[in-house]
Order: C-alpha cells, then structure tokens, then sequence
C-alpha cells in the first residue's frame, strides 16, 4: 500500500460481500434491558479485576411496509471502569440515549424508546447506521444498536448473520483468555483444566511488568507445544529499557503474539521501537477504526514487516460489526492476521463475534470462551462447543435461544 493521501480507503458492501438490505423497515420501538450479571470466577488484568459486570441488551423493534413486526437484539459489553478504553457501563448508558434518541426521532433527554410518527424508513446498514454516526466515539454502545439490526435482518431474510455476511465457516476456533494469578502455580492448575477438560489448544495469558516471564516460563515447562499468546493490555511503557527487555525476553518461548504491550494511542511507537522481536505483535487497544488498521499495516510495512503484525477485531471496540469486517479484509488484502478478542460479553455478544469469526479473513482462534462457565446466570444459551471449536448457530439472525434478561 503506497501511502496517498488521494484514495482513502474505504468498502462498499458489495466489495464486502455483506448483505445489502433493500426492504424498507421503520423503527417502532426500542428497548434496552440492563443486567447486573455475576462472573463464575474473578478476573484479573493488568489494568484491574472485577467479578460482575454490567450488561445492555437493546432489543429494536422493526415494521415492514406491510405490516410484519421484527425484533433484533445486540449487546453492549462495557467494563466496570474506563480501563480498558474510554468507556464504561455508566457511559453506555449515557449514549444509548443519544443513539436511541436519534433513531427515533427524539432527544437524548426525552427519549423513551417510542419512535415517533413520521420517521424515514431504513433499509441498508449504512442507512441506520447513518441515524446515530455523528455521535463520536462511544463504541461498545453503537455495537450494540448495530447487532440488533442486523438480527432483525437475519430473521426477516430467515438467514443466519454469517451468511448475510459471506462468512465461510461453520464452527469457529476459539482459544481461552487466562487473567493474572497470584502465582505461577495458580495459573498452571487453571490451565490445566482448560487443556484436559476443555480441550483448548490455545491459551491467552494476560501478563504486567512483575508478572510475565516466570508465569510463562513455568507453561512452557509443562506445555512446549501450546499454542500460547500473551496480552499485556497496555502496560509496558514502550521508553523504559527494563520493559523492552522483557518484551524481548518473551522472544524464547515461542509465543503466537504479544498483543498490545503499549499504550492505546501508540501505534507507532510499537512499529518503530518492537521491529526487532521475533515474536508477532497483536494490537487490540490502539485499533478503534478502519483508519488505524490502515495506518498499523502502512508503519508495519515500514518499519518492520507484516508478518510480525497481527490485528485483535472487536466488533464493540470498533463501534459495530460492518467496521469490524472492514478492518478484517483491509488486514487479510495485506497479509495482517486477525482474529476476534472478546469484552467478556455474555452468551448473546459472544455469539455475534462467533458470527463475525466465520468471515474468511479471521484466521486465528478467538477469544471466545473464558473460564467455562463465564457466568453464573448466562444471558442465553451458548454456542455448541466441541473440542476447541464453537458451532456458528444455523437459526435466523444471531439465532439465540433461550434469552433470559
Ligand atoms: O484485552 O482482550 C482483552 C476482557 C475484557 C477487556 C479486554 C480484554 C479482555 C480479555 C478477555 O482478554 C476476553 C474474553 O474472553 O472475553
Ligand atoms: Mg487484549
């Protein structure tokens, strides 16, 4: 890709082989169900630990021109705290007003989810998405509006998302994400588990500066073949010599990726201060939107070299799936592996990444099941899983069952 500055680079839905909807649908109603929801185990990162999260589920109600109702439901997956990125469950909250505000018809203040009469209708994902696009920022809650939409069209086409979206697979391989323990032991014994009962093949284990090498020497000691990955969620500092010796020190134990060592809005000093790892470096953080991906692949060209690039694809840090897919094919048109990074969503937002991951361009297994079970009381029923693999659902739209929010 020669930097220019004339073309910027975007898709349409044809050249992304993504559904293009042309049915007009009026919005008539949206709801959104917020749950307190109890983590089976608590979670530990390098940016802190949390053992319940707050999830919105927004449910859209659709009419057609003859009078059909369709509902489709999303969900959002903030964090706690602003953390991880800007956002939080208290800021969804917040800009699910605007968003539902702005499809309606309604102001942010008075907004009650009722549309109001004389709406335009939608039709294409660019249509709605258009509705709520001068909001900036605020990710995880647009991904959340963007999931129900397309739910609603998956069972008005009686298609399942990953057709609407040319996705080529039918089961998925998913990896586990393993948080910080208090000891090398502790973590061993959970991996374990996740090896002998779950069978996973592949590990994620979250690492910080004081926490890394001797956790990682020790599954090593034990699991030489593993394919095994480290995320640090930002927490090297890219300037402090101690920390690059780490990073390179991770270079002995063959590691798939390092993902995001520094910081969110640092993706060129990752390309210019990590070219000389072995070790692949995986940006999750620092990739809000398709502009970044172009500008990671264009310094990675530069400085280093695609390979040791890969891209972590959150469609709720991206701000929905259509970006998401984007982002997807920018990477696999220049070599860049990518594959789906979770946001502890429940069963519902999982789902939707297992949607996504069926997309050809997502060639390395997500993050999609946590330390089984993720959560006390699910919010619906979770994709069969088998042997390190989770089975696309074959229904309409995300084809859930078993919804209890
Ligand atoms: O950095 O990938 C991350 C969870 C919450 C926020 C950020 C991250 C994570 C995880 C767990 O690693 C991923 C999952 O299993 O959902
Ligand atoms: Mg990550």
């Amino acid at each position: 890709m020669k930097p220019d500055n004339k073309s910027p680079i975007e898709y349409t839905l044809e050249q992304l082989n993504v559904f293009k909807n042309n049915v007009p649908l009026f919005i008539q109603r949206i709801n959104v169900h917020k749950c307190k929801m109890e983590l089976c185990n608590p979670f530990e990162t390098s940016f802190g630990r949390f053992d319940s999260l707050v999830r919105f589920f927004p449910e859209i109600e659709f009419r057609t021109e003859d009078g059909r109702l369709i509902t489709g439901i999303g969900e959002c997956s903030p964090l706690s705290a602003p953390w991880y990125d800007n956002e939080c469950h208290r800021s969804v909250e917040i800009a699910l007003k605007y968003i539902t505000g702005s499809l309606t018809g309604k102001e942010a203040d008075t907004a009650d989810g009722i549309a109001s009469a004389d709406l335009d209708p939608i039709t294409d994902v660019n249509s709605f998405i258009f509705k709520y696009n001068w909001i900036i920022g605020h990710n995880i809650a647009k991904a959340g509006i963007e999931g129900a939409y397309w739910d609603a069209i998956g069972k008005l086409n009686g298609t399942p998302v990953n057709k609407l979206w040319s996705g080529i697979r039918d089961n998925v391989e998913t990896g586990i994400s393993m948080g910080l323990e208090e000891t090398p032991e502790a973590l061993i014994k959970k991996i374990d588990k996740a090896v002998h009962e779950l069978k996973i093949s592949r590990v994620k284990v979250k690492v910080k500066p004081g926490k890394d090498i001797a956790y990682i020497d020790r599954i090593r000691k034990s699991y030489s073949d593993l394919r095994l990955q480290v995320d640090a969620n930002a927490a090297y500092n890219l300037f402090n010599p101690e920390h690059i010796a780490v990073l390179k020190e991770f270079d002995n134990y063959r590691l798939m990726m390092i993902e995001q060592p520094g910081r969110n809005d640092d993706i060129l000093d990752h390309a210019r201060y990590l070219y000389l790892l072995k070790t692949p470096i995986c940006l999750d953080e620092s990739i809000v939107h398709l502009n970044h991906a172009r500008q990671a692949v264009e310094l990675w060209k530069q400085y280093s070299s695609v390979d040791k690039l890969i891209i972590n694809i959150k469609p709720p840090r991206t701000g929905g799936y259509l970006e998401a897919i984007k982002i997807a094919r920018l990477c696999s048109d220049n070599g860049v592996s990518t594959w789906c990074g979770g946001m502890f969503e429940s069963a519902i937002g999982k789902t939707c990444n297992v949607h996504f991951s069926s997309r050809e361009e997502v060639n390395l297994p997500g993050d999609h099941i946590s330390y089984a079970p993720y959560f006390k009381i699910n919010a619906a029923d979770s994709p069969a899983y088998n042997e390190g693999k989770l089975k696309v659902p074959a229904g309409p739209g995300w084809g859930l069952k078993n919804i209890i929010y």
